[in-house]
């Protein structure tokens, strides 16, 4: 009996997991009108399911992107890198200035999930998935790195990147920002990149940072750079007060 409890336990668990994400991905997608969100779950299914988790690779999810295309939406694209909850913070509030990733349906709804398949299995798991640098090819990496590429291809105009001044390197070349995102950024399309230094109480460093060499050397000719460190407090003032201009944010 205690074997027989032990399996009904397991099974239910691994159900109540698999609902969990299959819910949570319903729940979400459905805030966005006008989509097929058992469409865009089977596609979302396909580019993982029954597949070592260790060998999807991010072209595993372009039937996914291709169902719901990113849009441009020239100057108001925000990207970041290690300041995730300072920009959500304020593009919460202000939609009207900045969108990420994190605002357009995939994004908004993959956000904080973890899932994987395995091999010889119908299932989506959300436990036991390979960690982000265990290896390269695991259905979450992918997919951000897939989705960022593409987030980014569409960037135009006047671009936002915030990044963090509490850390040794604020751009640092391991990051999607750094690898994925700004070699994306084409002079035909985008014409200038505001870097935005986020200081906090304890900043490390801040605009004059040497990585930021690095940033300016990998734009691609014809973009602009500007940076300008801005404290947390400012950033925050921009999200809870909707009379400020988008332009006067910093
Ligand atoms: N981007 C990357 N990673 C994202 C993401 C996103 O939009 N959204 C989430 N939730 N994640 P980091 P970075 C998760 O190291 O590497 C895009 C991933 O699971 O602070 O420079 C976005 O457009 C991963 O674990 O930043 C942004 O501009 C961490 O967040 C860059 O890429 C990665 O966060 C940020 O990528």
């Amino acid at each position: 009996t205690a074997l027989i409890i032990l399996i009904l336990g397991l099974s239910l668990g691994l159900t109540l997991g698999r609902r969990n994400i299959k819910s949570t991905f319903f729940s979400r997608c459905e805030k966005f009108k006008e989509h097929d969100c058992k469409k865009l779950w089977d596609l979302f299914e396909k580019a993982y399911v029954n597949k070592d988790p260790c060998n999807v690779p991010m072209e595993a999810y372009n039937p996914l992107l291709a169902e719901v295309p990113f849009k441009p939406q020239c100057n108001k694209m925000m990207f970041w890198s290690k300041t995730k909850d300072v920009v959500h913070g304020l593009t919460a509030k202000r939609k009207d200035c900045f969108v990420t990733l994190e605002d357009t349906l995939l994004g908004s709804v993959l956000d904080d999930l973890t899932w994987c398949g395995k091999e010889g299995s119908k299932d989506t798991f959300t436990a036991g998935c390979p960690e982000w640098s265990e290896c390269v090819n695991n259905p979450v990496r992918s997919f951000w790195n897939r989705s960022s590429a593409a987030f980014a291809d569409v960037a135009c105009g006047d671009v936002t990147a915030m990044l963090s001044g509490s850390i040794d390197t604020p751009f640092n070349s391991t990051s999607n920002f750094a690898s994925i995102e700004v070699p994306r950024f084409k002079a035909s399309r985008v014409k200038k990149l505001n870097v935005v230094m986020v200081i906090q109480k304890n900043a490390i460093s801040n605009c004059n940072h040497p990585s930021l060499k690095n940033l300016r050397q990998s734009l691609d000719t014809g973009i602009t750079y500007s940076c300008k460190d801005v404290s947390e407090s400012r950033i925050q003032e921009c999200g809870s007060k909707p009379e400020i201009a988008c332009g006067a944010c910093w």
